[in-house]
């Protein structure tokens, strides 16, 4: 599968640059392309500046809304991204037609954090704009939710992360839910890394892209997934998750590398799946699944019939509402590895957490405008007497 990738805002242009990152790894090392081109969009040119892997031309690293930032991005006003966004469109739609293999591309994915300014502003209108310009491809979208330390303590991270899942939720046609806190829970060093964040962000697409692209007979697996596997999956909330499994490697008799044939390899292969369903991109419950899609990538010789109905029906268990789409890719590395998607989910208590509280925000926010309005106008009322150094009535 190829994907244009659009990265908006700072997390999603870092995001981004680890998606250019895995493209020129599937070309060096798999001799494939997954992406169909990326494009990092930002109002800060500093953002902009820092990325290593999208090209620096001004067509992949896109600036918007310059007049009105003075390109330094806009400080988490989500309502200034957004208008930005609408006013700009026209330059992500050009550089986004004339993409290196446009015509190539399954789908786009567009990234962004869901708490900042410009990405969480500015991603949802731009899903919609290219939705209704490119109508042939869906646009799914990778909304990356803030560390419960942030929107615990900022009201605005807050609401600006409510406001981007309805808006994002209502036009894309599936959103990729991936929460910073997940990872600093796994590995706390992780909190000061957003690098390393990003990188386990990213690197379940791998071979979840590469597998459709192979051309190589080796590395095309009985059951192939491809493409259109991926498209019927995905569907509104979705998750994913990843989980890898070392195989021990044994010489045989005859000095070629070969790995060990036993029962183990079944228990190798539900060891990956539950270390993909405990490591969801974000907590939810997969019976609330309607689809769900997994791929397995393993040397030939491990990817026994066994394996696959185990697996099979282990996630039929764990997510029994769910139709289950899977594939295998053969590769020849010691590891077992399984890419999880569960999409179409009917609950996802943290989303329903972000509007549930919402309500009470806005009231609060209300009542303490009214009354810094009230403790201002008694100021104003008191400065009265004080003299004036500009004459007239001392206002
Ligand atoms: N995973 C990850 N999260 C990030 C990264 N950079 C920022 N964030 C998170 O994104 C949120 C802030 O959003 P940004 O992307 O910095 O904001 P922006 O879209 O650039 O918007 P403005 O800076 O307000 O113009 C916070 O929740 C951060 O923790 C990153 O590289 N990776
Ligand atoms: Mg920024």
């Amino acid at each position: 599968m190829k994907l244009v990738v659009v990265g908006v805002g700072q997390c999603g242009g870092r995001i981004a640059d680890e998606f250019s990152q895995l493209q020129s790894r599937a070309r060096f090392h798999r001799r494939i392309d997954i992406l169909a081109d990326v494009f990092a969009v930002n109002t800060d040119i500093a953002d902009l500046s820092c990325l290593s892997s999208i090209k620096s031309d001004y067509r992949h690293r896109i600036l918007i809304g310059n007049r009105k930032t003075g390109s330094h991005g806009v400080g988490k006003i989500n309502q200034l991204g957004a208008e930005i966004a609408k006013q700009d469109s026209d330059k992500v739609i050009d550089a986004v037609r004339s993409a290196e293999r446009f015509y190539e591309a399954d789908a786009f994915l567009l990234i962004a954090s869901a708490a900042g300014g410009t990405g969480s502003g500015a991603m949802p209108i731009m899903a919609q704009i290219i939705k209704e310009r490119f109508r042939d491809k869906p646009v799914y979208t990778l909304v990356v939710l803030p560390f419960e330390h942030e929107d615990q303590t900022d009201v605005t991270m807050f609401c600006n992360t409510a406001t981007c899942l309805k808006a994002t939720y209502s036009v894309a046609d599936a959103v990729f839910l991936v929460d910073n806190q997940r990872y600093v829970e796994k590995d706390s060093s992780l909190i000061n890394n957003m690098t390393a964040i990003n990188k386990l962000i990213a690197e379940p697409f791998y071979d979840l892209l590469c597998a459709g692209e192979e051309k190589k007979a080796k590395h095309i697996g009985a059951k192939l997934l491809d493409a259109g596997d991926i498209i019927a999956t995905l569907a509104g909330w979705t998750v994913l998750g990843y989980g890898v499994s070392q195989l021990p490697m044994v010489r045989s008799p005859f000095g070629r590398r070969n790995f060990r044939k036993k029962s183990t390899e079944t228990h190798k292969g539900l060891q990956a799946m539950d270390q993909a369903i405990s490591n969801l991109s974000l907590k939810c419950d997969p019976k609330d699944s309607a689809s769900a899609l997994y791929l397995l990538s393993a040397p030939t010789e491990e990817m026994t019939m066994d394996l696959v109905k185990e697996l099979q029906d282990y996630l039929g268990e764990v997510a029994p509402e769910a139709v289950i789409r899977n594939g295998d890719y053969p590769r020849r590395e010691a590891t077992l590895k399984i890419t999880l998607i569960l999409s179409q989910l009917s609950s996802v208590q943290e989303v329903m957490e972000y509007y549930d509280k919402m309500p009470e925000l806005i009231q609060k926010k209300e009542c303490r405008q009214k009354s810094s309005e009230a403790g201002l106008g008694e100021l104003k009322k008191a400065s009265m007497l004080v003299p004036s150094l500009f004459g007239g009535d001392g206002s």
